[in-house]
């Protein structure tokens, strides 16, 4: 089964929106198989977004992803990499569609309230350099009602 790496950033977290936040992802049919809040140290933001490091915006991504705590957590489904993103919306909440987390609740993209893997590698990198390697799951009895 797939697995994805979901950050709630600051702005989810101050603006008291984890329980809806998470709630969509949970009502969707994602598992939840890992969840913590934390606050980010500075070495960890920086490997994660190590990626955007020569962007004109790294620097601000920096300050707001470790300017309060965040919630990080390890979902898991089939295609659950793109049904997290689609439950997201792109990148930039004014551009995304209604009913996206980042629609309903966004209207910069400097403060898009969630993060989602991209892909297969950078979601084993995410979910790693979060939550180490050894993560188990568990039995959902709902699922045969979620997936064939
Ligand atoms: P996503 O989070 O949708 O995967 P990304 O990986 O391209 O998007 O960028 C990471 C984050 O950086 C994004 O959530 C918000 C910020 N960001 C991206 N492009 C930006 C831009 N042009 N201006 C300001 N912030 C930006
Ligand atoms: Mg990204």
């Amino acid at each position: 089964m797939e697995r994805t790496f979901v950050m709630l950033k600051p702005d989810a977290v101050q603006r008291g929106l984890i329980g809806e936040i998470i709630s969509r992802f949970e009502k969707r049919g994602l598992k939840i198989i890992a969840l913590k809040l934390l606050q980010v140290p500075q070495s960890l933001a920086e490997k994660h977004y190590a990626v955007h490091k020569e962007r004109p915006f790294y620097q601000g991504l920096i300050e707001y992803i470790t300017s309060g705590p965040v919630v990080a957590m390890v979902l898991e489904g089939p295609s659950a990499i793109q049904a997290a993103r689609s439950t997201m919306g792109v990148t930039n909440p004014v551009a995304a569609a209604p009913g996206t987390i980042r629609a309903d609740f966004g209207m910069e993209i400097g403060r898009n309230l969630t993060h989602g893997s991209d892909g297969a590698e950078t979601s084993a990198f995410e979910i790693s350099l979060w939550f180490g390697d050894e993560l188990d799951t568990w039995q959902r009895d709902q699922d045969r009602w979620i997936l064939e």
